[in-house]
């Protein structure tokens, strides 16, 4: 039997990285610990990197954040407010210097858009700038004005002194919902806007701690991660869905779910044939899941199939009930070990690389222990009922 690689031995934050942590974060030291070795794991960085990821924490300068919104429901800033490790309210004291959020600043009107104006001089090349929301580009961009200016025109004109610019949730990454089709308003992403392609956090909602991760990214090793073709972070978006699916094994054994409610619904089978983007949807959801309640808090996880919202091409575009394309159909345990694909090296980025192999292995470990956890033996199939590939 092949044996699953072991877990690399965590190592934790020194004492001295550690100094200032409770005072500036308000949080007992062991909760602080925790939040960074698990910011580590989600990076995929050695474990011994979770000392650099805790100092950076605690010493770094915030970063100036100017956040613009346009087409959109809010739903990304919201699931933010959500998250708890640490809560919006840390992220927004603590980690980044949130100069410009029009949803949850108090000034208004002038006042805000004097605040912009005073981030942005202050911190010139050095603010990130995040969009949330498709820009709409018909009617010369007249669907959506701020302070008399167009979503396009704010776009460039922050974009242009911007250390980094990140499309969060799926409208500012490719269009999402504001642009399915006949897309009236001209709905278009950040990159598009921009002409280039830029750092996207797609999901809708993205899941809060894929940005606070890449957040911290930013701080640790002075520069955002390695990015996919579509601007996603690789550590977040490198593998399907599909691949870490729990319901995986009842793929690979073709028990199928094939009405809401059947009995292979209710013994939590797979839900390819209800129309699953799993196996064309390339997210974290299943390993980091939502809102911080435990296990199977994720949309396959409620029992719903996922409709590819981090997929451009897929969420918003394929019918919700359309059968999904098998990018791939061999088990995730059968994987080739990306290592070879990252190179090896010394430095704190490179061991990152190397790290997140061993970390896809133990998240591969863990899979394997929560799909075997999860197997039921298939009740005998009502008569004329196809549960089987
Ligand atoms: Fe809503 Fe954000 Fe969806 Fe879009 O998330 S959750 S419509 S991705 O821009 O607010
Ligand atoms: Fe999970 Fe969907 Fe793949 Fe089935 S098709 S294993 S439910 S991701
Ligand atoms: Fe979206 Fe599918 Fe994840 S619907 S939240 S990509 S499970």
């Amino acid at each position: 039997m092949r044996r699953l690689p072991l877990a690399p031995k965590q190592q934790k934050p020194e004492q001295d990285e550690l100094h200032g942590a409770e005072a500036r974060f308000g949080m007992p030291r062991r909760q602080f610990v925790q939040f960074c070795v698990g910011l580590t794991a989600t990076l995929g960085f050695a474990p011994a990197a979770a000392g650099a990821v805790a100092k950076a924490l605690v010493q770094a300068r915030r970063p100036s954040v100017i956040w613009l919104h346009f087409q959109e429901c809010t739903g990304c800033s919201e699931s933010l407010l959500r998250a708890e490790h640490p809560t919006l309210e840390k992220l927004i004291l603590d980690v980044i210097s949130l100069d410009y959020h029009e949803t949850l600043m108090a000034a208004a009107g002038h006042q805000a858009e004097q605040a912009r104006h005073t981030a942005m001089a202050a911190n010139k090349g050095k603010y990130i700038l995040v969009v949330e929301g498709a820009i709409p580009t018909g009617a010369n961009g007249n669907f959506c004005k701020i302070g008399g200016k167009t979503a396009i025109e704010l776009v460039r004109e922050c974009a242009a002194d911007a250390a980094a610019v990140i499309a969060i949730g799926s409208c500012a990454s490719w269009g999402g919902m504001p642009s399915t089709s006949p897309n009236p308003t001209g709905a278009s992403s950040v990159s598009e806007i921009l002409g280039q392609q830029v750092l996207t956090i797609p999901g809708c909602p993205p899941n809060p701690y894929n940005f606070l991760t890449t957040v911290v990214h930013y701080l640790v090793l002075g520069k955002l991660p390695e990015l996919d073709a579509k601007g996603r972070p690789k550590f977040a978006y490198g593998r399907l869905i599909h691949e870490n699916c729990e319901r995986r094994a009842h793929f690979d054994a073709g028990r199928f779910a094939t009405t809401f409610g059947d009995e292979g619904h209710r013994q939590g089978w797979c839900l390819y044939k209800l129309g699953c983007k799993g196996p064309e949807t390339y997210a974290n959801c299943p390993s980091i899941l939502f809102g911080d309640v435990g296990t199977g808090s994720w949309p396959v996880g409620t029992g719903h199939p996922c409709i590819g919202c981090t997929e451009k091409g897929v969420g918003f575009t394929k019918p919700i009930h359309a059968l999904a394309t098998l990018l791939t159909v061999t088990p995730p345990t059968q994987f080739a070990r990306p290592a070879e694909e990252q190179g090896q090296g010394s430095t704190l980025a490179t061991v990152a690389c190397v790290a997140a192999v061993g970390g896809l292995a133990i998240g591969a470990g863990a899979q394997l222990a929560k799909n075997l956890g999860n197997h039921v033996d298939p009740p005998p199939p009502a008569a004329g009922e196809d549960n089987q590939r």
